[in-house]
């Protein structure tokens, strides 16, 4: 029997594209220009079963709609709000994603974030790298962090690992989030963003992107949070106002912004640059050996359970 066509939307660990290639036929469409996708669209379109995306990268409507036999589009990450997912329901077009197998960590990576931030680990290495430590001594004080008051931005499964993380650094914890999470009453919950980041030392945003979060953290958040405030962004860029953080870290109005995710990553807002108080990373939350071989296992077992008739192992509700 043929294998069924995949539309590949951006690149995956060799093992995982080797993994799924043993399986399905896989069509590199990231790597096509674009009057190539089009002319692949035009004769290979109506091929295509399932996409295979990632957490970063869109599939528009227009996508979706040139695919006329799709059933499935796979999501390597947990975020989901790439997908038009109004567009993929109104075709019956199924949508599955890989939550829980990254949760750990994306939380490890938000703590090593605060810790490096908070302690300047970055400039400190510099400081050794250029003779800074022979030729002036002591490396400048910085602010300690455990004992500090943490706000959490989204008390899902990835804000509920960073809390219980950052118990162990005696923090206090408050949060934020639609409603009161009944597994959190040992931790404050405060109903809206303005006052938690006015309530709290440390913001780590951790909310699923959606068009009711956009821009939650704005101008008005980051002159709460202050400026011994540091924010931690896990989550996607979308949450954050870019130019209020921007001119925020430029004016000094809060102290230190500590970011995994940007608008239009790779080719992030250049003015970021120019900071001496930001610590930029590359998307990489998930970015582990064993987190992303669960994650390329869990796409490549949700397609396999949709071709074979079964239900999906972690379906998107639409
Ligand atoms: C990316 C993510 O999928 O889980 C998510 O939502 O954004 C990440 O895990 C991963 O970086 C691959 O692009």
């Amino acid at each position: 029997m043929s294998k069924p066509e995949i539309l590949q939307l951006g690149s995956y660990s060799d093992r995982d594209e080797t993994e799924l290639g043993k399986h399905f036929t896989l069509h590199r469409y990231f790597e096509l220009t674009d009057a190539e996708k089009t002319t692949f669209l035009a004769s290979k379109g109506s091929d295509i079963r399932a996409i295979a995306t990632r957490g970063d990268l869109a599939v528009d409507a227009t996508l979706i709609n040139a695919l006329p036999s799709l059933e499935l589009i796979s999501v390597y990450g947990v975020g989901y709000d790439g997908v038009d997912l109004s567009a993929a329901k109104a075709r019956g077009i199924k949508v599955s994603n890989t939550p829980d197998v990254l949760t750990k960590d994306v939380a490890d990576l938000a703590v090593a974030m605060l810790l490096t931030a908070g302690r300047r680990m970055i400039d400190a290495s510099e400081w050794v790298r250029t003779s800074q430590w022979q030729a002036q001594g002591m490396f400048p004080l910085n602010t300690r962090v455990h004992g500090r008051r943490a706000g959490i931005l989204g008390l899902g499964r990835i804000g509920f690992e960073i809390a219980n993380r950052l118990m162990g650094f005696e923090m206090s914890i408050a949060y934020s989030g639609r409603q009161p999470n009944p597994k959190a009453s040992q931790w404050q919950y405060i109903d809206n963003a303005v006052e938690l980041a006015r309530n709290v030392d440390v913001l780590f945003v951790s909310l699923a992107a959606c068009p009711e979060t956009k821009h939650i953290v704005n101008k008005e958040v980051l002159e709460a949070l202050g400026p011994n405030g540091i924010i931690v962004n896990i989550s996607r860029a979308a949450n954050i106002d870019e130019i209020a953080l921007l001119e925020a870290l430029e004016n000094k109005t809060i102290d230190y912004a500590a970011l995994d995710v940007f608008e239009n990553e790779p080719n992030i807002n250049p003015r970021f640059l120019e900071l001496d108080n930001v610590l930029l990373q590359p998307h990489q939350g998930s970015g582990t050996f064993e987190t992303r071989t669960a994650m390329g296992d869990l796409v490549k077992d949700n397609i396999a359970a949709h071709f074979a008739g079964q239900a999906l192992l972690t379906p998107v509700e639409l």
